[in-house]
């Protein structure tokens, strides 16, 4: 733990089959190593509470989901998380690496739903107090190339049963976030090997170091 400086939050973004959790353990491990004192979690989930709304939000028994219903569950996990874990860690000096955040619902719910951009913001603000990552991690890949990646692994969920066009607009949405936001954001070729990913995630990591000095 260090007393005297805020910890720093580090997202991973990204499509289906994107490679997050591939290079969620090399970097976990690469910052470990780096004497980071690391939490690692992710959305929805990371609380007891978020698994609960994780299992009904990709449940494919709720096909009938509204795309307003969806993003509230998916802030109801995010609350509880920034509450329960993320913020506490952060006050605590601690680093935490987190498998999607906000930004999802700006991609998925805004670009994929078509929910507009200035009610996710509002949430934003009510359930994070306007949390801001310090570095986010964008795997980008062409969707077909991301798709025929996560096809083998059995059962899709309530989301991935999703087609193409829709998976489009959510890689669209994440491009202009970045491009918005570029000193945030750094994109990844994650057609790339995953030692490459992982060799430019940690390159996206030094300056973080810095302002830790
Ligand atoms: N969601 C939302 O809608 N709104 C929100 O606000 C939030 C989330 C927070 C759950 O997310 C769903 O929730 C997600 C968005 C939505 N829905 N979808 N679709 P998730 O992150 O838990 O699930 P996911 O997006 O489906 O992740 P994933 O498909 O498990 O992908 P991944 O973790 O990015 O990929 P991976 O498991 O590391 O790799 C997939 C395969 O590719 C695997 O066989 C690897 O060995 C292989 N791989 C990995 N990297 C490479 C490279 N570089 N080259 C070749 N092959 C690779």
């Amino acid at each position: 733990m260090n007393g005297f400086s805020r910890g720093k939050l580090i997202t991973l973004e990204g499509g289906e089959g994107a490679g997050k959790s591939t290079l969620l353990a090399g970097l976990q491990k690469h910052l470990l190593a780096q004497g980071v004192d690391l939490v690692q979690t992710r959305e929805p989930g990371g609380t007891p509470l978020g698994e609960a709304v994780r299992a009904i939000v990709l449940d494919p028994a709720h096909r009938g989901m509204s795309a307003e219903s969806e993003l509230l569950l998916m802030f109801a996990s995010r609350a509880q998380l920034v509450r329960e874990c993320i913020e506490p860690a952060l006050a605590a000096g601690r680093w935490v690496l987190c498998d999607r955040f906000t930004d999802a619902s700006y991609a998925y719910q805004g670009g994929g739903r078509g929910v507009r951009a200035e009610r996710i913001a509002l949430l934003e603000q009510w359930a994070t107090h306007g949390l801001t990552p310090d570095l986010t991690l964008l795997l980008d890949l062409p969707v077909a190339t991301g798709r025929a990646r996560a096809a083998g692994r059995g059962e899709a969920d309530r989301i991935e049963v999703e087609g193409d066009n829709f998976f489009e607009r959510v890689r669209a949405a994440y491009r202009a976030r970045a491009a918005a936001e570029p000193a945030r954001f750094r994109i990844i070729d994650a057609t790339r090997t995953p030692d490459e990913v992982l060799a430019a995630a940690i390159d996206a990591t030094h300056h973080l170091f810095g302002a830790k000095a």
